[in-house]
């Protein structure tokens, strides 16, 4: 076959006799110019299960033929070179985006964006180490070097690039899982039916009766490009009824969980109070504008007056929800944000061992101790990359994709 041409064909059953089974188009991509850098093969086929299923299932049946495990071929594409770790788990994030937001930054990922910022990092911290050993080489001769003091300021400033990168990481996790947002309040204010419209259809079930709501109902919906869960509780008043009680619970550890808070007061029902966790916004919602003004004791700052008879103010809650949002939007000055975990911690440990190496000069400790230190640094930061992943984070990364990519 003409490497990287289409070329037409009929695939013929076992079982069909002399019915055809199908028409494909096969395109062949010799190494190392395919995707994995070895020999591939593509056939595409007519789209539909059954077709894919049993094709599949009949090339199983033939010696040396099995099916990939996940990530196979991405793992295949890494090991011989074709991409870095970086890349690697860029095509999970794009496997797995569920917004335009999530999916540009895995866009960026893949395109080895993230690595390049390593690398720089990793050039740098290397010409450090260098002049730090060079001068440990020489040290019993009369040659003047720098000592690691001077390296001081460059050292913080690594770990700081490796910080600011670091702290891109909460507001990338919310990309990928979305800004969990639980509606809080009391009974009745109308919690449910926020839920519902916001959702655009009626999912919830909404009474009259204070308690209706007794778990916890999720439901995802698109905020500015970005995925939020939005969360329906049952509130956080005191019960004694052992089923609402169970729901009352749920809430609390909603609010724990939450990224942002919707309490919701309504006209005819002031708010409840509950505690959040540390620096967790809270948009205070006033509910039933068409029943007229607010009684007493209603909270100020109210972020939304909305009606959900009359869908008065829901664009006005949308908006406010947007900024809220971008305002915990965080990239670096290069428009990178990390979205795994594995990066996080790996640039966690990066930043620690920096600052070893500033403590060590601090502390006036030998330069092979300042220097020990940065060689650390430069094995965990080629872990990102992937120049020195061990085998079995390798297989938890791969091992996360789901099969045939
Ligand atoms: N007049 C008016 N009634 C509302 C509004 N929103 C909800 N309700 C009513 O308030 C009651 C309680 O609503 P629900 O959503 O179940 O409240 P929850 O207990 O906080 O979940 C129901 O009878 C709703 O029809 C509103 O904007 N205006
Ligand atoms: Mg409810």
């Amino acid at each position: 076959m003409k490497p990287r041409f289409a070329t037409y064909g009929i695939i013929e059953h076992p079982d069909l006799g002399d019915d055809i089974f199908d028409d494909v188009v096969v395109t062949y991509f010799p190494t190392p110019n395919s995707a994995t850098g070895e020999d591939v093969v593509e056939i595409s086929l007519h789209g539909g299960a059954y077709l894919q299923q049993t094709l599949l299932e009949v090339l199983s049946r033939q010696d040396n033929v099995r099916l990939a495990t996940p990530g196979e071929f991405t793992l295949r594409a890494f090991l011989n070179g074709k991409m870095d770790l970086s890349s690697a788990e860029a095509v999970a994030e794009a496997i797995h985006a569920q917004d335009a937001v999530a999916h540009r930054q895995s866009q960026r990922h893949l395109h080895g964006n993230l690595r390049s910022y390593v690398s720089q990092l990793k050039q740098d911290l290397l010409k450090i180490v260098s002049f730090i050993e060079a001068e440990l080489d020489f040290s019993d001769q009369e040659i003047d070097m720098v000592s690691p003091k001077q390296h001081l300021v460059q050292i913080e400033s690594l770990a700081t690039r490796a910080q600011n990168l670091l702290d891109t990481y909460f507001y990338g996790q919310r990309l990928v899982e979305g800004f969990r947002v639980p509606l809080i309040g009391a009974p009745n204010t109308g919690k449910s039916s926020i839920f519902n419209v916001l959702q655009g259809y009626n999912r919830a079930i909404v009474t009259d009766v204070a308690g209706t709501t007794r778990d916890t109902i999720e439901a995802l919906i698109s905020i500015a490009g970005h995925t939020v869960v939005l969360v329906d509780t049952a509130g956080v008043r005191e019960s004694k009824n052992k089923i609402e009680v169970l729901g009352v619970d749920r809430t609390r550890q909603e609010l724990e969980r939450a990224d942002i808070v919707l309490s919701v007061q309504s006209t005819d029902i002031p708010p409840e109070d509950f505690n959040t966790g540390n620096d967790v916004p809270v948009i205070r919602i006033l509910n039933k504008s068409d029943l007229g003004q607010p009684g007493e004791k209603m909270q100020p700052d109210i972020g939304a007056t909305i009606s959900c008879v009359t869908g008065e103010g829901f664009d006005g809650l949308r908006q406010k929800l947007a900024e809220t949002i971008l305002g915990m939007r965080r990239k670096t000055s290069e428009g990178l944000i990390i979205t795994s975990q594995r990066q996080a911690e790996t640039l966690r440990r990066f930043v620690g061992a920096c600052k070893g190496a500033v403590a060590a000069i601090n502390n006036a400790a030998g330069p092979e101790y300042v220097a020990s230190d940065l060689r650390n640094g430069l094995t965990i930061l080629g872990e990102i990359t992937g120049e020195a992943t061990p085998d079995d984070i390798l297989g938890e990364i791969f091992g996360s994709f789901c099969i045939g990519k």
